[in-house]
């Protein structure tokens, strides 16, 4: 049996009837369809997904794939981006564009969905197949080949990449992009790259190939001699350390990863993606690790003898920029679902789910615990670094707050399943040092790609994946004069948001890295340029962001002081309209050490006498930088 379809139709119909399942809970992969249109998909996928609709309405048994309308093509990869995260990866979007500059404006991304290792459908269109009418508008010619177009440009950053050519190629295609999609090793950017007269072109179908699927998510478990050679490495560590990363919260592994520092006392640190995994007050916890991390996590890896990474990519702000580890024979033992990341380091990799991995790890470690002198250094360190907390969140820093005023103000405030997201600036590093999360889904930091504009679009679909929740998307100044299109998705869709926007006038944290690299804050700030200096070190801008984000439709509350800004929350969590809380901050306000560095190379040569000190200290700090092997 047959059914006659455009391409763009049976691709809506197979998207519409795609499940994933994990420990016996079944839902649908793919929520929805995100989608901005154009000459390149208004007529195929747009088509499609409009008779979807209708079908559905009409009660014909036909499955809708929900269309949302994004204003910016980046933005609406970012928020299925925050809807995967939240839903441990479980579920996503398809996302169409147009031609041209609809696709590539989600070539962005792309590369942090690969890079966070979340899964997303990219359907960006293509010129025709036939080239029947060469060269469209938007179409990059290629003097050396027809068979280039820009879409080519998603090849590095998608885990898998397909161009469909003819309808016969389609379904082998679909079946491919749910293979990467679904698997935990590979996941990340899809693209399926769509010809716009193929979209349009029908096709006599299978029916088989609409029939409901579901795609098992695996729980690899570990090898048994895997296991052995880790545990042989751990039962002789006398220092050891655990890093929780993102892969810990993706396999729902926080109660074996409790249970696991419970058998055997060993410290657990965190990640910017593991964030929350283990409760920040639970006595194994020592917070984050590495250049944004806690002293007390960073003093512990620097003496770690064995590094339990778990779910982690170890990214250089995890690991100091390979100075973190200093013992002379550390050791690493990986615990990841990717071969290639368990691989790092040269450690005992251990190619398993986290929580599969994290339970036989428990076993075959029976008897073993950190001695008494161990844990009472844990004790004493968190209890110091605890007060330095408390300080920084309560600095009465004046005439503005500062920063971490404001975060402490907000985790203060903040239930603990409500979420917090943000990606780039100052704020992740001081997320990182600073937050106390409780749930595994509290801490929702962005840091593979670290992409300013990924808050607000985000935050939307990390609303969208946890109604019942309360979001509260923090944003700088910066990042929000990049994307902040996505609040009249937010009031359009009645998806309610609690924004916080960080006023202080430009680049807070790349103004605190130049200055500490020698370049004076140069470019960093927002300002009139000053025809005297030739700089931009002028007066502030005459530019009102709170009145910003009011004519995109959001409710608007102005905060000065920190007591403001704790009433404007409260307000903001009492509404039901996405609510932005305005408030200015001082950038140049204390913030406290992570006792860890960064590798960001500073000029060997210079006329300035700044950059001339920074790059002494540079080679210095760069002495501590090693190949663990
Ligand atoms: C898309 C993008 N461009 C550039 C950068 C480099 N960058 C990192 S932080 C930052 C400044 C962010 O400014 P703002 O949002 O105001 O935050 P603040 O640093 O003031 O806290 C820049 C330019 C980036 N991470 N992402
Ligand atoms: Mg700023």
């Amino acid at each position: 049996m047959t059914v006659r379809l455009t391409v763009a139709q049976a691709l809506v119909r197979f998207l519409a009837n795609q499940y994933t399942e994990r420990d016996g809970t079944r839902q649908r992969l793919i929520e929805g369809c995100w989608g901005i249109f154009g000459h390149g998909n208004v007529a195929g996928v747009g088509q499609a997904l409009l008779q979807a609709t209708l079908l559905q309405a009409q009660q014909t048994g036909e499955a809708d794939l929900k269309y949302y309308l994004a204003r910016n093509e980046q933005a609406m990869v970012h928020a299925s981006v925050g809807f995967a995260r939240m839903r441990n990866r479980l579920q996503t979007f398809a996302c169409t564009a147009s031609i041209g500059p609809g696709s590539t404006n989600m070539v962005t991304g792309a590369a942090l969905a690969t890079i966070n290792r979340i899964p997303v459908l990219l359907l960006p269109s293509d010129f025709f197949a036939t080239r029947a009418a060469s060269p469209l508008l938007q179409e990059l010619e290629d003097p050396r080949s027809y068979d280039v177009s820009v879409n080519d440009a998603f090849k590095p950053v998608s885990r898998f990449w397909d161009r469909i050519n003819r309808p016969e190629q389609l379904p082998s295609a679909l079946l491919a992009a749910m293979r990467v999609l679904t698997d935990p090793a590979e996941t990340g950017a899809v693209t399926l790259a769509l010809p716009q007269d193929v979209q349009a072109e029908a096709h006599d179908w299978p029916e088989d190939l609409f029939t409901e699927r579901t795609w098992f998510v695996p729980r690899p478990l570990p090898e048994p001699a895997a296991v052995r050679r880790a545990v042989e490495v751990l039962r002789n560590a006398r220092r050891p350390l655990v890093i929780a990363g993102g892969g810990v919260i993706y396999s729902e592994a926080g109660p074996a990863l409790r249970a696991f520092a419970e058998a055997t006392g060993i410290a657990v640190s965190d990640t910017q993606a593991g964030k929350g995994a283990l409760a920040w007050d639970h006595p194994c916890a020592v917070g984050g690790v590495g250049a944004t991390g806690s002293p007390v996590a960073n003093a512990l890896a620097r003496d770690a003898d064995v590094v339990l990474g778990i779910g982690t990519r170890y990214s250089d702000f995890t690991t100091a920029s390979r100075t973190a580890f200093q013992h002379p024979d550390v050791r690493f033992v990986n615990l990841n679902v990717a071969a290639f990341d368990a691989g790092k380091h040269a450690g005992a990799s251990l190619v398993a789910d986290a929580r599969a991995g994290l339970e036989a790890l428990t076993e075959a470690l029976e008897g073993y615990h950190v001695d008494p002198e161990y844990t009472a250094r844990i004790d004493s360190a968190n209890a110091d670094w605890r007060q330095v907390v408390e300080h920084a969140y309560h600095l009465g820093h004046q005439p503005l707050p500062a920063q971490t005023e404001i975060l402490g103000a907000l985790n203060e405030f903040m239930n603990e399943r409500d979420v917090v997201v943000q990606a780039a600036g100052s704020m992740p590093g001081d997320l990182q040092m600073l937050w106390r999360a409780r749930d595994p889904k509290q801490y929702h930091v962005e840091y593979g790609y670290s992409c300013m504009g990924y808050e607000i679009a985000g935050g939307l679909g990390a609303k969208m994946a946890a109604p019942d929740r309360e979001v509260f998307v923090l944003v700088g100044d910066g990042s929000y004069l990049m994307m902040a299109q996505e609040i009249v998705t937010a009031v359009s869709e009645g998806i309610k948001l609690n924004i916080v926007l960080v006023q202080n006038q430009g680049f807070g944290s790349i103004g605190a890295l130049s200055e500490s690299l020698g370049s004076q804050r140069f470019g960093t700030r927002y300002r009139y340029r000053n025809p005297a200096s030739g700089l931009l070190d002028g007066d502030i801008l005459p530019v009102d962001l709170a009145a910003n984000a009011a004519s995109l439709g959001a409710d608007v509350i102005r905060a000065r002081t920190v007591k403001d800004f704790q009433a404007a929350l409260a307000q903001s969590r009492a509404s039901d309209r996405t609510t932005v809380t305005y408030i200015e901050t001082d950038p140049l306000a204390p913030v406290p050490s992570s006792e860890s560095w960064w590798d960001v190379p500073v000029s060997e040569t210079s006329a300035l006498d700044s950059t001339q000190q920074a790059r002494a200290a540079y080679a210095a700090a760069k002495r501590d930088q090693r190949m663990y092997l």
